[in-house]
């Protein structure tokens, strides 16, 4: 049973990753993926995100968002092993890993959907989360109702089907925070011909 089906789909397995298996990842993806500060154009004006990311993937699955083309860095073991648990799993396949990296509560992101035309129109998209636990924030585009989900270490997060289309998302600011967050989305990327 989906956690929510209006609208698109959303589903949620909170300890999709064991606590040790978790803890492990965190501290190995944090040596092995290429962390970096990243700025976006808006209205003009350069504006650095509060967080840094990390794209690897395929060589051919490039994204362009906020502006900004993506050249994936190429698949580690341990994302390459995780992307085929995952295709498996969720029996998806994905190109691609986005990851995000809070340094504490500080960091966020702000409302947002994943629908860059790179994505196509129903993009089915895993989300794993490591590390401290965030709010994950959900607004629909038309009632505006809001609905809230902790992600806690090792869970997983999917959203697919008409979700992007109809839900924007965000992570809020976390007063108080102090220990860091990684998250993972996996997407399946079709490269602009
Ligand atoms: O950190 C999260 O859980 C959300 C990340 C996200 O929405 C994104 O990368 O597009
Ligand atoms: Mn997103």
């Amino acid at each position: 049973m989906p956690l929510l089906n209006r609208n698109g789909e959303i589903d949620y397995h909170e300890a999709f990753l064991g606590t040790d298996e978790a803890d492990r990842l965190f501290f190995s993806l944090q040596a092995a993926m290429d962390w970096h500060e990243e700025s976006i154009r808006v209205a003009g004006h350069s504006i650095r995100v509060p967080r840094r990311v990390a794209w690897h993937g395929d060589p051919d699955a490039v994204y362009h968002y906020s502006g900004v083309r993506h050249e994936p860095r190429p698949w580690t073991p341990g994302l390459l092993a995780l992307k085929s648990r995952l295709e498996a799993f969720c029996g998806q396949r994905f190109n691609s890993v986005l990851g995000n990296r809070y340094a504490d509560g500080q960091d966020a992101m702000g409302w947002h959907a994943d629908n860059e035309p790179e994505l196509g129109p129903e993009p089915f998209i895993a989300s794993l989360s490591l590390g401290a636990e965030r709010r994950f924030d959900i607004r629909h585009n038309t009632t505006r109702e809001v609905l809230h989900l902790p992600l806690t270490h090792g869970s997983l997060l999917t959203m697919g089907g008409s979700f992007q289309s109809h839900w924007q998302h965000r992570i809020p600011k976390a007063p108080g925070l102090t220990a860091p967050r990684i998250n993972l989305t996996f997407r399946l990327i079709h490269p602009k011909t």
